[in-house]
């Protein structure tokens, strides 16, 4: 249990179970070794995995790179890291030059879901095997990556539609900070989140806009949404990650709204912050979302390594937290 401190139980509620999403297995030993006939490098040689990050936009992002880095560490991986600052060309020059130190694995957690077909055709014909980690792409060969090792986007907003839907008895005038456009986990979160609204026609969306997954943007779009017509109407913020809804929690104060009473706030991904917010009573619940796949991708290249194969899909399960449930002790026992 990769959040399980050892020798310290923690609550049922917080035991998260990390599976395996047993999907379909394809044939990926061959596309997974550079060796010929498929043959498992020899043992002694240090692992070179390349990594491209997004960059650093949140509390999420922040505890994905150190759990990343931490673990490469602990196996004595050579980790060639490579933070994009925001920009996915630069994503693409990195897995370019990572083709060039002709690494072992690449990892990479793509900004957006479009544009890496052609660079992941250059990693295929190099013999190198790629891992997505955190999110998704599109792109027409489904060969072209090994695994996706992230969570279920499309049911954390579902979640967090449930629990608003719960909450109000299905009536809500609702405000969406959406995250980093084009990303995958901005597109789901909205799907999973839509799905549920529609089937309240209490529920409406007024307002939805991209706070690109961060604190300040989250801040000045809901300054915006707060001071429109429909401002005054509004009783449901959704953020597509905790960091706009704490910000969007500043905006609401300011406004002259109390933010976790006037307005409910419900987001995602369950950082240490959010839990702090939901201690002070300003925000009212998050899904969680957890960053922490360092011993999980690791264990997967090992597997690629080793010629095995692993599901196309592995997927992180997660829970949800109402401000209720939360105690100092559930703050002081997070990880991130
Ligand atoms: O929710 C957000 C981050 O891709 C799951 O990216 C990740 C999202 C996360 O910046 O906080």
């Amino acid at each position: 249990m990769r959040r399980c401190r050892p020798g310290r139980p923690l609550p049922a509620f917080l035991r998260a179970t990390v599976i395996a999403g047993a999907l379909s297995a394809l044939a990926l030993a061959v596309a997974c070794s550079k060796q010929p006939g498929g043959d498992a490098p020899p043992a002694n040689k240090r692992l070179v995995v390349g990594f491209s990050q997004i960059g650093a936009e949140s509390g999420w992002r922040t505890a994905n790179t150190k759990s990343i880095k931490d673990e490469a560490e602990k196996r004595g991986v050579d980790l060639r890291f490579s933070d994009a600052q925001g920009d996915q060309e630069n994503q693409v020059r990195a897995l370019r030059s990572f083709i060039q130190q002709q690494v072992d694995v690449i990892a990479v957690a793509p900004k957006t879901e479009e544009g890496w077909q052609e660079v992941l055709e250059e990693a295929q014909r190099a013999g190198i095997p790629v891992i997505l980690t955190d999110r998704l792409v599109r792109v027409d060969d489904d060969s072209l990556y090994v695994t996706f090792i992230g969570s279920d986007f499309v049911e954390e907003g579902r979640r967090a539609g449930q629990w608003l839907a719960d909450q109000t008895g299905g009536t809500a005038v609702i405000a969406e900070l959406q995250g980093t456009p084009g990303a995958a986990p901005t597109i789901d979160r909205k799907k999973g989140f839509e799905e549920i609204v529609a089937r309240h026609p209490g529920m409406t969306i007024v307002k939805s806009q991209s706070g690109n997954f961060e604190r300040s943007k989250g801040k000045e779009v809901c300054e915006a949404f707060m001071r429109s017509p429909e401002g005054p109407q509004i009783t449901a913020l959704y953020a597509h990650n905790d960091d706009m809804a704490l910000g969007a929690i500043q905006a609401i104060a300011a406004a002259g709204r109390r933010p976790g009473e006037d307005v409910l706030v419900v987001s995602i991904d369950g950082v240490r912050d959010a839990f702090q917010a939901m201690l002070d009573g300003t925000l009212n619940c998050t899904v969680e979302c957890n960053p922490l796949l360092g011993p999980q991708l690791f264990d997967t290249i090992e597997a690629v390594r080793r010629g095995e194969r692993v599901p196309k899909r592995i997927l992180t399960t997660e829970g949800v937290y109402d401000r209720s449930q939360v105690t100092a002790e559930t703050l002081a026992s997070r990880q991130y």
